[in-house]
């Protein structure tokens, strides 16, 4: 008797954590509104496993990827087209780095963290260019 209410209230208490689950929406932009050129905003987004990451194609000729190596381990890379809308939900705590092909040179870059976590080392070991590599670390130091 006493397992079987555990038992409800442990599911209860899941369910309730996917019901709160929440939608974040990044916007793929020409120009922020600081006035930078070429961003997804907001460029750093804290979510927990479970949420959803939404990119909105706001202005033309932008997509969304997991630029190479930049994700945590077990976790699903992900592609999207350019001037495609589209969200992932992503379950695998850790840092992802996400990039606008396009304009991956001109620092059009973005950091999910998922979880309570930290920036891993090897973070920026491949190859970045110098601007997107500036604002990788600007939005590190969110974590
Ligand atoms: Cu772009």
């Amino acid at each position: 008797m006493i397992r079987t209410l555990t038992t409800g209230l442990a599911l209860a208490a899941l369910m309730g954590t996917a019901a709160f689950a929440e939608t974040f929406e990044v916007q793929m932009l020409n120009k922020g509104s600081d006035g930078e050129r070429m961003v997804f905003e907001p460029a750093f987004v804290q979510a927990v496993p479970g949420d959803t990451i939404k990119f909105i194609a706001a202005d033309k000729s932008h997509n969304a990827e997991i630029n190479a190596g930049m994700l945590p381990e077990g976790a699903e890379v992900f592609s999207g087209k350019i001037n495609e809308e589209f969200e992932v939900t992503l379950d695998v705590e850790g840092v992802y780095g996400v990039i606008c092909k396009p304009h991956f040179a001109m620092g059009m870059v973005m950091t999910i963290a998922l979880g309570d976590v930290d920036a891993p080392e090897d973070f920026l070991a491949g190859r970045v260019p110098p601007k997107a590599k500036q604002r990788f670390e600007a939005q590190l130091d969110n974590l």
